[in-house]
């Protein structure tokens, strides 16, 4: 029987890659995203897609809750949706855009792992990999509250370590720095320009390269846990030295 990863914020960048990635290795592959249309596209034998929005905590338990039973047993939760909105100082931000980085990184990852978790738990095994950030390691200028919730995953990435000891379940909290995805367009709500820039001299991160090693730290036997990881281009020292060509 083939392992069983769930992908959460599978329909672009870095959770895309994951679903890719994933499924070449054999595994079979439950994908959510807001995106029907994206999602409809990955339909497959071995992929499950699923519309979920997890800032929906009903939604989210009522769904993951009532998956076929052939797809319950799951080995890899990967929470990755996320999301940055804005980039302001903290005097001018939009407490809109705060709201929903907080219901999004935060609430959503807590909803997401609490309706998986009775499927690890059951069985005495699992791995729970969260996407951090360097924005999680270190606030930058109007990085603020992206960062707070970059922050928040680390925590609860520490708290969540240690209170699932007892059951046997590995948890891993990913840290990547500047990577090309639909990530910044979408921080800065259409912005090509400046989404652009955030790229430019220098060699960022494609999503593939994270996806590699998010996939790595699943092949480890299972003694061998690897609790917190940064990775980032060879440009970039971390969330606030980047040398630019
Ligand atoms: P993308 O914008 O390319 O992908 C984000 C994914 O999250 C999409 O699939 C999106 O799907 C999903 N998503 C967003 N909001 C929700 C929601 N409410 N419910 C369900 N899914 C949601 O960005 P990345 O791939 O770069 O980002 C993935 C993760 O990696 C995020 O947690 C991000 O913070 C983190 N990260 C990114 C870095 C970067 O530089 N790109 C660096 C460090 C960390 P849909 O819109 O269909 O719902
Ligand atoms: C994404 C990386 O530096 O844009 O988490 O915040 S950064």
């Amino acid at each position: 029987m083939n392992k069983i990863v769930l992908v959460t914020g599978g329909t672009s960048g870095i959770g895309a890659a994951c679903v890719q990635k994933f499924a070449s290795e054999g595994y079979d592959v439950i994908v959510t995203g807001r995106r029907a249309d994206r999602l409809e596209a990955l339909k497959g034998d071995h992929i499950l897609p699923l519309v979920l929005d997890v800032r929906d905590k009903q939604a989210v338990a009522d769904t993951l809750g009532s998956l076929p039973p052939e797809w319950r047993n799951i080995d890899v939760l990967v929470n990755n949706a996320g999301l940055a909105l804005g980039r302001d100082f903290f005097d001018e931000a939009s407490m809109d855009d705060w709201e929903t980085m907080i219901d999004t990184n935060v609430k959503g990852l807590l909803y997401v792992t609490r309706a998986v978790l009775p499927f690890m738990t059951a069985r005495g095994k699992g791995h729970i990999i969260n996407l951090g950030s360097t924005a999680g390691k270190e606030v930058y200028e109007k990085g603020n509250v992206y960062c707070a919730t970059k922050f928040s995953v680390g925590a609860l990435s520490q708290a969540m370590r240690i209170d699932l000891l007892r059951h046997g379940i590995k948890v891993t909290a990913i840290h990547p720095g500047a990577v090309e995805t639909e990530f910044s367009m979408v921080r800065f709500k259409g912005d090509k320009a400046t989404a652009d820039s955030v790229y430019t001299g220098i060699e960022p991160l494609v999503a593939e390269d994270v996806a590699d090693v998010i996939y790595y730290t699943t092949t480890l036997p299972a003694h061998v846990c690897i609790n917190d990881l940064v990775l980032t281009c060879t440009q970039q020292a971390n969330s606030m030295y980047m040398y630019r060509k």
